[in-house]
């Protein structure tokens, strides 16, 4: 997998160096690209900014570093089977959600094009329609200064859907927004904590009697946390021994 990012702000991506995320690099498994769109902007005081037309508050981002910079990532691109994908973070986009990411690490080659002020000229996306496939997408439905964090949020719940990308792809299995339910609480020693004491089940070496446990305690929370999830758990998922609530 190949990101490219262009951003105003390449520091803020730093932290992808770290973890595991540092490590999927390491070894080769995603070629992370960071781009300052200032590079692209060539008179004086390297202005990527300037005032709507029609009037209005905030800035927009002018087209023509754009333009520059996202015609340098399709140099990059690794094949031209495809179109290389154009996420543009956006509280206006499609909701990013995990069967999206799991989609997006089949991709090959991601750039991604964060905004600050009030968003890029509309003409670069219209331009970059016939270029890339363009998909403008959210995180969440709430609104940030800019699409750094978001493409940080990306980046990494894309990266670790990558085989061997993931310390231990168990955890992939039982994870929450996977299965349909959320995951159950877990503990490790002392098995007393502050008068606090790990529930006997786990330390009763009954299997069956554990594995039942966990699932109760999904449905549980479930069913506290995400009504909505709750009511959408495909039924050919519950089996026969599930106390629904
Ligand atoms: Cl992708 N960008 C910004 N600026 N705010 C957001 C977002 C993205 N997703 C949710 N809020």
């Amino acid at each position: 997998m190949r990101y490219d990012v262009i951003t105003i702000f390449p520091e803020y991506l730093a932290p992808l160096e770290l973890s595991l995320m540092g490590k999927a690099k390491e070894t080769g498994r995603v070629n992370l690209n960071i781009t300052n769109l200032r590079d692209f902007a060539f008179d004086r005081h390297k202005t990527v900014d300037d005032t709507p037309y029609g009037g209005g508050a905030g800035m927009v981002m002018k087209a023509e570093p754009w333009g520059l910079a996202l015609e340098q990532a399709l140099e990059a691109t690794p094949t031209q089977e495809q179109l290389p994908l154009l996420i543009v973070p956006s509280p206006a986009g499609q909701v990013f959600n995990q069967q999206l990411a799991y989609d997006l690490a089949e991709e090959e080659h991601i750039v991604f094009a964060p905004a600050r002020y009030e968003g890029i000229d509309e003409r670069v996306l219209d331009w970059a329609e016939t270029r890339f496939r363009v998909l403008p997408v959210s995180i969440g439905d709430y609104v940030l200064y800019g699409g750094e964090v978001a493409v940080m949020v990306m980046i990494e719940a894309i990266t670790r859907l990558i085989p061997g990308a993931m310390g231990n792809p168990e955890s992939l299995e039982e994870e929450s927004h996977t299965g349909g339910l959320l995951e159950y609480p877990v503990y490790t020693k002392p098995a007393d904590w502050r008068g606090h004491r790990v529930p006997d089940i786990l330390l009763s070496g009954n299997h069956g009697a554990i594995a039942r446990w966990r699932r109760d305690q999904q449905i549980e929370r479930t069913f506290d946390r995400r009504p909505d999830m709750f009511k959408a758990y495909p039924p050919e998922n519950w089996d026969k021994k599930d106390r629904k609530k």
